[in-house]
């Protein structure tokens, strides 16, 4: 792969935005991404294996927790940080983001959140370090944009529940320690449990030959009478409002995510476009090619100032789920489209390894599609405006 010279760009000087700890956070992801992840990101995607020796690295940078409080071993930081790590994370690799998304906002906020004061001690300060990788179990095969259909259920047997159920594609399944999974009671309310590795009954086989994410291991969690402790349920919140939280927080972080594979994808069109000679002349020099890059660019600058906006009304407690989705939707399809259009600009070398395009823009396949996808996410705004959901 060629050197990492991305240079991030800020059109509307959106950096006056920011203070000066947001541009040094930023700054010390956006090294550490080129110094850590660019050089060995193309081997890792091309053999479908996850660089396993970044995991301490990101917890260092703040890519575990960012806005968990410092006394759980977060880094407590704002929205509008955590923000610009996953940017600067998913400017390397969507699944390096992914690994970040799924340990921060879908096992450590909702431990945090919906977990009691044993289970934050027990399991947050291990999950900030990277010493335990989480996942987050929602989806199942019958049951994708409709959770709340799953069959995922527990038993109360006295003593223990009794788990029994299975799901899909769930991102860091074939090596994570813990799993944060929704399943329903006898009632059939939904509630969360940590079930652990090495539970009898648990398995997590790896689903192979994806095209996308091929960095990031995916996986299934399959329930066979696991007998899980009573202490492992999560006792402060219950029924679909509880996972769904958790993915409001995951979207916001993949609605920054976007941006920064947006980002290379334009930065490295734009560089190839100046030293590519056809017709005797740079491939930038034509029309056709300037269309392309100027509407990267606005639409990059667009989805910068939508996401800052959010980030603020985040950070004051006034950002609604329907305002995330619109940037999630929003900001991933941005990003894909300006992938497509960057890889065409590369000409053959756009399909090769040499680049980061193609990487990003098979990776934005899956990103456009969990979370939401994007058609999920087009209803949710339309019944947030309408009042009517048209789901059903
Ligand atoms: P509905 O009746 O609308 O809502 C049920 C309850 O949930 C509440 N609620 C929310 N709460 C918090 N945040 C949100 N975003 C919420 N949206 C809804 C709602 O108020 C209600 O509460 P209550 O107290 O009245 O019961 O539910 P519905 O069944 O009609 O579904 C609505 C729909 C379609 C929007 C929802 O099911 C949905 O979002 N579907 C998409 C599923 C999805 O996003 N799955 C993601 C799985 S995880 C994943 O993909 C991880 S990728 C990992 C990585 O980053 O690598
Ligand atoms: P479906 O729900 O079957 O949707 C198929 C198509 O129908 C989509 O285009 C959808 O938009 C459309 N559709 C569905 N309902 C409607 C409707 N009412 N109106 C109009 N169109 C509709 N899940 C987890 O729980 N944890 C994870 O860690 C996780 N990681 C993932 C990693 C990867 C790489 C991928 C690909 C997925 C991951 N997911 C995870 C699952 C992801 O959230 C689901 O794939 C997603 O929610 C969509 O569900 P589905 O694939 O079953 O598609």
């Amino acid at each position: 792969m060629k050197p990492d010279l991305f240079q991030a760009p800020d059109y509307y000087l959106l950096d006056d935005l920011l203070t000066e700890e947001h541009k040094l956070i930023r700054d010390a992801a956006r090294a550490w991404v080129k110094r850590e992840v660019s050089p060995i990101i193309e081997e890792y995607a091309q053999k479908a294996e996850f660089p396993k020796q970044i995991i301490s690295g990101l917890a260092e940078i703040g890519g575990f927790g960012p806005y968990i409080p410092t006394e759980y071993g977060g880094a407590g930081l704002d929205q509008i940080s955590y923000g610009l790590i996953m940017q600067e994370i998913e400017r390397g690799d969507s699944g390096v983001r992914s690994t970040s998304s799924v340990q921060s906002s879908l096992v450590m906020y909702p431990i945090w959140k919906y977990g009691n004061e044993e289970q934050r001690n027990k399991y947050l300060p291990k999950l900030a370090t990277g010493e335990m990788i989480g996942c987050f179990g929602l989806t199942e095969p019958d049951h994708g944009s409709n959770p709340s259909g799953m069959i995922t259920n527990f038993k109360d047997m006295g003593d223990h529940y009794l788990l029994n159920g299975a799901k899909m594609w769930i991102s860091n399944a074939p090596f994570a320690d813990i799993a944060v999974v929704w399943a329903k009671n006898e009632e059939g309310r939904i509630h969360g449990l940590i079930v652990e590795r090495g539970m009898e009954g648990f398995t997590t086989p790896e689903t192979h030959n994806k095209w996308s994410l091929r960095a990031s291991a995916t996986g299934e969690l399959i329930f066979d009478n696991v007998k899980v402790p009573k202490e492992n349920l999560l006792p402060n919140k219950s029924g679909l409002g509880a996972p769904l939280g958790c993915l409001d927080s995951a979207r916001y972080g993949i609605a920054w995510g976007a941006i920064g594979a947006a980002m290379d994808c334009y930065d490295t069109a734009l560089r190839y476009s100046k030293e590519r000679i056809q017709f005797d002349k740079p491939i930038g020099a034509t029309q056709l090619q300037q269309k392309k890059l100027a509407e990267m660019i606005t639409e990059i600058t667009k989805a910068q100032m939508l996401t800052w906006r959010l980030g603020v009304l985040r950070n004051e407690g006034r950002a609604t789920s329907a305002q995330i989705s619109m940037a999630k939707r929003n900001n991933v399809n941005m990003a894909l489209e300006i992938a497509r259009d960057a890889r065409q600009m590369l000409g053959g070398m756009g399909i090769t390894g040499e680049y980061s395009i193609m990487r990003h823009m098979m990776n934005l396949e899956s990103v456009v599609t969990y979370e939401g996808t994007h058609d999920i996410h087009l209803l949710i705004t339309g019944m947030d405006v309408t009042g009517f959901p048209a789901f059903k």
